[in-house]
Order: structure tokens, then sequence, then C-alpha cells
């Protein structure tokens, strides 16, 4: 029997009966009642959780009650638990902190937090004795975080008779930063229109906010950047801070703290200064007022994200100042109230270096050590710009004295946008795994950005209002991956699938089985048909998509696609050795070495670092040329087998999303297609007079 449709909006909140008997008969006898404690709209939304998932799952009556019957499910926070006799030891409170949350069973339990939890369930008379598994944390948004963690482990069929999980969260803030703007659109959105209604609000509280913070909350995000870096002006007036005021406060029961984009000219636009530099006593005063009005609405604001001096937008350059006076002037507004500063490190003045990958590490690396301590210097993954493919950013591990901010992009702007199934799970690995040898073998990115000091990681949101959130059902993907690996990075990104799958589609083996592999080769496939071999920039302008690489019409040399490749008689790619542009020297060795000579440069960014002639044989013993028709075939035949694969799960899947994601692999295979010939008929021209001259 076909599965009745969905439309996606459950996203991997789907709550549906087991049909694994042995764990529905484990969970049924493990779980008959729940007791929430507690009386905070976070218990609510706790308790409204777990009456909606329980009896779902487990297709029975689940009662909520007041004092533990039978095998029950006991879900407060350390202080409520003390009021039925359960404490945890200061020690291990402490040891969860704010955000990190226990999942433990009777059984489970032996050396965890409740270590003594066998000795009160034993001891005559305890006010637990009938206690089975129980979820704490110091705060409620933490207990809910382990609610949902509980969740996870049912929706995937684990086995839960002997928990003793204690799941705290690597890096500190990890925030959803949506390019959102004012009038509704999306900067890079392909999923409908921005979620925030600004126009109806703060009157109207719609009931999707809720929907976004619960599904924020499942993966562990605890901030939401509202605004597009991009800024604009209105933002900050009292207006939309009343707005933005009401987004919050349906936010914080979740554990999400809002976060605001402003202009830096907000001094002069809306504050009637006549300057906005932030050297002048009266413009540091106007932000400290500013910063203090917010907080009078909203107490627990995180801060603000700042693009500045890029790409057009105002910042402290404009006044001969720079970004450490500009970011440690805000910094300072925001200490007293506890929020930090996002100030990125996007920027790419033509005047500072010829090759862009060189720019912020020559703008940044000087300024080490000078920014506040609430100040993180965001940057993207890569030195360019969210390519299908970079080399970490060499600004991770050069800045040893300046906490860093990893900046991934959840939506697609590069990678087939939502049209495109395009799991982006092992780019993000790649990237957090890579030892930067900063101090040494295991100096790795991930180790750079969950530094003590203070810890960020920010994914540019793929949210809108289409009713599947993200546009093509498979981009869910993206940003369950996101939250999980922002609380821990050394989750696999197959580990990270595996849930997903499961939750979202099926737990049938024949469907993960099917699904798992086809996910976890997508980017790689992605990366072959559009850009093989440390290609990048070759897309369209303006919207990103699709291929051109022979662009060369652009009022800035490295806007244009011809800058990047290079491509020549001689051959093609950028040279960035110690005789070209020298950005292999911002890297420490041995990756310097490794990166400078073709020999040793993996050859996934070979054309990122060197310029290669046509007939260099790689390791495949194949040409350059060859490899790279043979990259881009092998891309399109993924795709393909990506096709021939979902056609045979049509019958393990509803129809409404079955049909979505048919017609979206048709797409890709075309536009996967339209990759090929472009590049390979535009490279071939070079190809071709350089065999002739030879
Ligand atoms: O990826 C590029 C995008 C711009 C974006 C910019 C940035 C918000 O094409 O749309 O602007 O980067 O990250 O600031």
């Amino acid at each position: 029997m076909q599965a009745r449709n969905e439309s996606g909006y459950e996203l991997w909140l789907r709550y549906r009966p087991l049909d694994d008997a042995e764990r529905l008969a484990q969970y049924r006898a493990a779980i008959n009642s729940v007791v929430v404690l507690g009386t905070s709209a976070t218990a609510a939304i706790i308790k409204n959780e777990l009456v909606r998932a329980m009896p779902a799952l487990l297709d029975v009556d689940v009662p909520f009650v007041d004092n533990p019957i039978g095998n029950t499910l006991i879900v407060g926070t350390v202080d409520e638990l003390k009021t039925i006799g359960v404490s945890i030891s200061p020690d291990d409170s402490r040891n969860i902190g704010d955000e990190g949350c226990v999942i433990a069973s009777a059984e489970g339990a032996k050396q965890s937090l409740i270590s003594n939890l066998q000795s009160l369930r034993d001891a005559p008379q305890s006010p637990i004795s009938n206690l089975q598994c129980l979820i704490t944390a110091n705060a409620a948004p933490a207990v809910l975080t382990g609610v949902f963690h509980l969740l996870r482990l049912l929706q995937t069929h684990q086995d839960i008779r002997a928990l003793d999980i204690v799941s705290v969260p690597k890096i500190r803030h990890r925030i959803l930063a949506h390019w959102d703007n004012l009038d509704g659109t999306i900067e890079r959105g392909y999923a409908g229109r921005s979620l925030w209604n600004w126009d109806e609000l703060p009157a109207k509280i719609a009931a999707r906010y809720h929907d976004y913070a619960r599904a924020c909350a499942s993966i562990g995000i605890n901030g939401a950047c509202l605004t597009n870096v991009n800024a604009s002006i209105k933002g900050l007036t009292a207006e939309y801070l009343e707005k933005t005021a009401a987004l919050a406060d349906g936010f914080r029961p979740y554990g999400v703290r809002v976060f605001l984009s402003p202009q830096f000219t907000a001094p002069v636009r809306i504050g009637g200064l006549s300057t906005s530099d932030p050297r002048d006593p009266n413009v540091a005063a106007w932000w400290k007022d500013k910063v203090d009005e917010i907080y009078r609405l909203i107490p627990d604001f995180g801060g603000f994200q700042v693009k500045a001096n890029s790409e057009g937008q105002p910042g402290p350059q404009d006044n001969g100042a720079n970004h450490d006076d500009g970011a440690n002037m805000l910094a300072d507004a925001l200490a007293p109230h506890g929020g930090f500063l996002l100030w990125r490190a996007f920027v790419y003045d033509t005047n500072i270096d010829a090759d862009r990958a060189n720019c912020a590490n020559k703008e940044f690396v000087p300024l080490d050590g000078k920014f506040r301590s609430n100040v993180l210097v965001q940057a993207k993954n890569g030195p360019i710009d969210f390519q299908p493919r970079e080399p970490f950013h060499p600004l991770f591990g050069a800045m040893p004295r300046t906490p860093l901010a990893l900046e991934l992009q959840i939506t697609q702007e590069y990678l087939g946008q939502s049209k495109h199934l395009v799991y982006l799970g092992g780019m993000w690995k790649e990237v957090l795994d890579s030892d930067t040898y900063a101090q040494g073998v295991g100096s790795t990115v991930a180790k750079i950005v969950s530094a003590p000091m203070n810890s960020c990681i920010v994914g540019v949101a793929n949210t809108g209002t289409d009713r599947n959130w993200c546009g093509h059902h498979f981009s869910q993907a993206n940003w369950y991956a996101f939250g999980r690996l922002a609380w821990d990075y050394e989750l696999s990104a197959e580990a990270i699938a595996d849930e997903w799958i499961r939750m979202t589609w099926s737990n049938e083996s024949r469907v993960v089985d099917m699904l798992k592999p086809m996910m976890l080769g997508s980017w790689e496939a992605c990366v072959n048909y559009m850009m093989p071999l440390g290609l990048h920039h070759l897309m369209k302008e303006h919207h990103h998509y699709g291929p051109d690489p022979g662009f060369n019409g652009a009022p800035r040399p490295d806007w244009n696609n011809v800058y990047y490749h290079r491509a020549d008689m001689n051959g093609i790619g950028f040279d960035r050795t110690h005789t070209g542009s020298i950005n292999v020297g911002m890297y420490h060795r041995p990756l310097c070495e490794e990166f400078d000579n073709i020999a040793t440069c993996p050859e996934k960014f070979l054309l990122w670092f060197h310029h290669v002639p046509w007939h260099h044989r790689l390791y495949s013993g194949r040409t350059l040329w060859q490899e790279l028709q043979h990259r881009y075939d092998e891309g399109i035949t993924f795709v393909e087998e990506m096709q021939n694969a979902w056609q045979r799960l049509q019958s393990k899947i509803d129809g409404e999303r079955f049909e979505h994601v048919r017609q979206r692999l048709t797409h890709q295979l075309e536009n996967a297609r339209e990759w090929r010939d472009v590049c390979i008929e535009y490279f071939g021209q070079f190809q071709n007079s350089a065999t002739e001259s030879h």
C-alpha cells in the first residue's frame, strides 16, 4: 500500500508508529507513563512534545501523571528533580553546564551523573521506585534537548534499555544566519519567502515561528540571526526592534536566542549623527544607547553579526578606521549585557591583494590580539565563497589570540540551490577535520573553532515559507546536519544521514540502504559535474545557477570566471604557489609545501593551487584534459544512479514527496549535463589549440 501523501512540513519530527515489533514491545515496557516536572513555558513545550510523540510512536495511550506509576519516564531540571527526591551531585551538574543533558535508564546509569539512581530506586518507599528512564539538565531548554535526543533514539529504533548518555555541545553558539530582508525576500533563499512576517509582527505571532524554533531546538541550534548581513537600515529602528522582540519571546522557551545584523552607518542614517566613525565618542555612545534599548526589549539578545567593508557594505574603513576599531566599539556596547559580536572576515579588496584568496588574511592577521574578548572573527569555510569545494580558510590557525567563528552555507547557493540533491555533511566534515597544523599535528579547524575562549559556528539558513521549509526535501538534511555537527562535530556525515533518513523517510533497511549512499556520494558528484579538481567560481553571474566558464564581463577582475580558471593554451588553474600568488604560504607546514608542489598537492585542490599543463598526468594515468572529462562524466553517472535508485523506491515513499524529488532529479541530471557540455566545450578550445601547437 502506498503511504499517505506528506508535504514535508513535519521535517524529521514525524512521529509514526514503529513498524518493528520487538522494539515496540521494548519501548512500551520501558515507558508506560510520563512525569514532566516544572511549570515553565519550556516545561509546557516538553509536555506537548511528549504528548505528541509518545502515543504516536508507541501506538498506545501513554498517560501523563504527576507521580511515577509503573515504568515512568521522568523529565525535569536538576532543581525540579529535587522536588521528588532525586538529587544530582553538584560536580556532576556543573559538568553538564547550561546546555548539556543527561538521559539515563535505571539499568544504564552506572557511573554517570545519576550513579545514585539505582540505590534510590531500590530504597524502601523511594519516591522514584518506579523510575525507568530520566532526562535532566540544569536549565529547562537543555531538558528539551534531552527530550529530542530520546525521541531520536525511539524514532531510529535504538535499544533504550541501558541508557547512560551525557550529551554536552562542543561549540557554544550554534547559530542559523538568515539572509532575510525586511521586505520578505531572502538573499540566496530558494524555498519561498522569509519566515518572518515583519508586516504582521509584533501583533501576530504565526504558529510557524514556534515550529521553526522547535525544529531548531530538536537539533541543538541555539541562535538565529534574523536579518541579512547586507543589512537594511530599518532593522534597528524602534518599530522593528519591537517586532524582533516578539520573535525573541516566541523562541526563548526553545532555547533559541536572536541576533541581528546592523548596518554600520546607523548612527548617521537613523541616529542623526554626522559620522559613523567608531573612534568618535558620540558614535560609541549612540551604539551603547541603541544596544541598551535592545536589551530592554530582549534581555537575552545574543548580539550582532556584521558585514563591514565588504561588497559595498559600509564599515569603519570608510572613515579611515579599521576592523578592530569598529568591532571593539560595538563589542563594548554589547559586553555589559553579555552579548557578543560576530565580525565577518569576508573581505576582498583588490587593493589589498590581487588574489582574492589572500585578502582576508592580509587584513585580519595583523589585527590578531587587538579584538575585545567578546568579538569573534567569522570566516567562511574556504577563502573564496562557499564554492562546491574549497580548501579550508587559511585564517583558521592564523589568529591564535582571536576566537574564530566558522561560517557554513546551508542554503546551496553554488551547489544546485534547491533543485539539486546534494548532502553537505561530508563537505562540512572535510573542513572541520582539516588539520591546520597551527600548533602541530591535530590542530583541526574543529578544534580551533571550539576553543574554550568563545566558540561559535554559523550556518546560512536554507529555510523559507515553502511548505517543506527548504525547497528540496533533501535540503532538509542539510539544516539537520548543520545542527547535529554544530552540537558534535565528531559525528560522521554517515551517522547523521542515517538518523535523518530514518526519521524523514523510513527505518526500513531497503530505504536506508539505498538513500544513504545516494546522499553520501551526492556532494562529490556535484563537485565533479560542476567544478572538479579544484576549479571554482565558474557559475553564471548574479543568480549563480548553471555554468558560464567564459564569463568575463564584470567590472572587477575577481567577479569574472576567467580570473579563477585562467585557462589558456598552456593549461588551466590558478597559480597560488610560491611563484604565483603565494597563497600556499598562508598555510602552516607541512601544508604549504604539500600544496605548493604539484606532485603532492591533493588532486581535489590541484587547479585551486596550480596552473597545470593540459598534458599533465594524474594518479589515474589520464592526462589532465582526459581526467577533467572523466570527472564530469562521473558526476553525471552518479546523478543517473540516484535517479534509478529513487525510482526503485517508489513503493516505499509517499506519492507527493516521491514525485517532488523525482522531478528535481530529472532537472538535476539536465543541469549536470549542461555543466559538462558547456565546460568541456569551453575548455576544449584551449585544449585543442594546445594539441595543435604541439
Ligand atoms: O556568497 C556571497 C553571496 C552574497 C552574500 C555574500 C556574503 C550576503 O553571493 O549574496 O551576501 O556572499 O557572504 O556576504
